[in-house]
């Protein structure tokens, strides 16, 4: 049926009335200011300055949005924008974030309020923002063209709810996905309880686990790749460029972490037994946690840990799988591992005119120690060095440093921890001999093994040659 411009009218008008009750829109003529950050290192905790107290949460490698109140709106500006990432030092990449970083900004408030957010897109092709995990109507829950029109370039979208409960979420887009998660697109989300008693913890960190793509020597993420990311990060970040956790021994402490990445991470901490107490779904019941070493962190999901200091030291804290705590050009380096490669050292060498030096005869840890030369813009595949030497790690790792007498809401590094004399391990000197091992009998070889053996004594013997 076409429509009249009487109806046409009356429609509209209605719409315009039905708006202007819920929200106000008047009041929202000037945009709330858009503040950026340009340092990838973790910034101070941003206490609140208004509404009900708490202890704010510190991202590491990160920041939290200030916020201005408009009546009893709480209202935050986010801005999708091509930016400029420091992986870690030596290394840049060129992502997609929000006001000046990847990850964005993390989002704090409180159980009860209601929040107002402004995003703006400054990419050059449309967005949403998904609020996950967060209890909302189901029109601001920003899936591109299920619950909204995109946000097209240029353009700004409010999104306003009453935030229902307090727990730990993520924001990210839901148009193309794919592409615009795997350039960093990403932010974290935290509620605290109206009840500032509920859930205290004297230190609470929170970051996100993401994972790129980065050919080395170059600087955009491939956006394609299904599962083989060579740059296994937490907040945009790898070792050593991950930020350390200062912990006062003594404090009660919770780590938050999201995994928005394409695989499950299994997070390890040494030193402690923590337990599990809060996902993106909610707080777990005190009755149904048990105690844990690693979480793992399934993909599109939240996990936040509790532990109370009581041991001083520097504790890794890492991802398990051991690939993640490596960095680019770990996965296409062969296994030389007994093989002698002195032969081949020495023909290269000729034909390059010396200084070829293969690697991995006796495992990888020379690697670490070596930090060989690399592409302009690549970190080295095993890196980093603490106060007894190489650590051979990148990736998904860092230390939680655990000291006395620290300030609260101090969360500058602390330095290497200081070990209490005779508690390192120490290399056997002198004295009497350790007794000899008794000689267990092996089983025959069996007959394949036995094959197998010839097989490998003409090389062996051609090894031995070069000796
Ligand atoms: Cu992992």
């Amino acid at each position: 049926m076409p429509m009249s411009r009487r109806t046409f009218l009356a429609s509209s008008g209605l719409a315009a009335v039905s708006i202007s009750q819920l929200s106000g829109r008047a009041a929202f003529a000037a945009l709330p200011e858009a503040p950026t950050q340009s340092s990838p290192l973790m910034q101070p905790p941003l206490a609140p300055a208004s509404g009900p107290e708490y202890q704010p949460v510190v991202t590491l490698n990160g920041w939290t949005l200030p916020w201005r109140m408009n009546g009893d709106w709480k209202e935050f500006h986010l801005v999708a924008e091509p930016v400029v990432r420091e992986i870690a030092p030596g290394m840049r990449a060129h992502l997609w974030g929000y006001n000046g970083q990847s990850p964005g900004p993390t989002i704090e408030c409180v159980e009860g309020d209601k929040v107002r957010i402004f995003v703006t897109n400054k990419l050059p092709e449309h967005t949403t923002i998904h609020w996950h995990g967060m209890l909302l109507p189901s029109g601001m829950d920003g899936v591109g063209g299920l619950t909204q029109p995109h946000i097209g370039p240029g353009k700004t979208f409010v999104y306003e709810w009453q935030v229902k409960k307090s727990g730990t979420f993520m924001y990210h887009p839901h148009a193309d996905e794919m592409v615009q998660m795997a350039m960093g697109m990403m932010g974290s989300f935290v509620v605290h309880p109206r009840d500032s008693k509920l859930h205290r913890v004297d230190r609470d960190f929170v970051f996100l686990i993401n994972a790129f793509d980065i050919t080395p020597g170059s600087y955009v993420p491939r956006i394609n790749t299904m599962l083989e990311f060579n740059l296994w990060a937490w907040n945009s970040r790898v070792f050593p460029g991950i930020d350390h956790l200062a912990v006062r021994k003594g404090d009660r402490v919770r780590v938050r972490m999201g995994n928005l990445s394409m695989t499950a991470h299994p997070i390890h901490m040494h030193g402690y037994h923590f337990s599990v107490t809060c996902t993106d779904g909610g707080w777990v019941p005190e009755s149904a946690r048990w105690p844990e070493t690693t979480i793992d962190v399934p993909v599109g999901a939240m996990r936040a840990f509790e532990f109370v200091a009581e041991e001083p030291g520097d504790w890794a804290f890492h991802c398990h799988k051991s690939h993640h705590t490596m960095n680019a050009m770990g996965h296409d380096v062969r296994t030389y591992i007994g093989v002698d490669q002195r032969a081949i050292r020495e023909m290269i060498s000729r034909l390059v005119g010396g200084g070829y030096m293969p690697m991995g005869s006796a495992g990888m840890a020379e690697m670490g120690e070596m930090e060989m030369a690399a592409p302009d813009n690549t970190l080295p595949m095993m890196t980093g060095f603490g106060q007894f030497g190489a650590m051979e790690m990148g990736g998904m790792f860092t230390v939680v440093k655990v000291r006395e007498g620290l300030a609260a809401n101090d969360y500058r590094d602390p330095g290497w921890y200081r070990h209490p004399a005779g508690t390192v391990a120490f290399e056997y000197a002198a004295g009497p001999s350790p007794p000899a091992p008794t000689q267990r009998r092996t089983a025959a070889p069996r007959a394949d093994d036995r094959v197998e053996l010839r097989a490998l004594r003409p090389a062996l013997k051609r090894g031995h040659r070069h000796h």
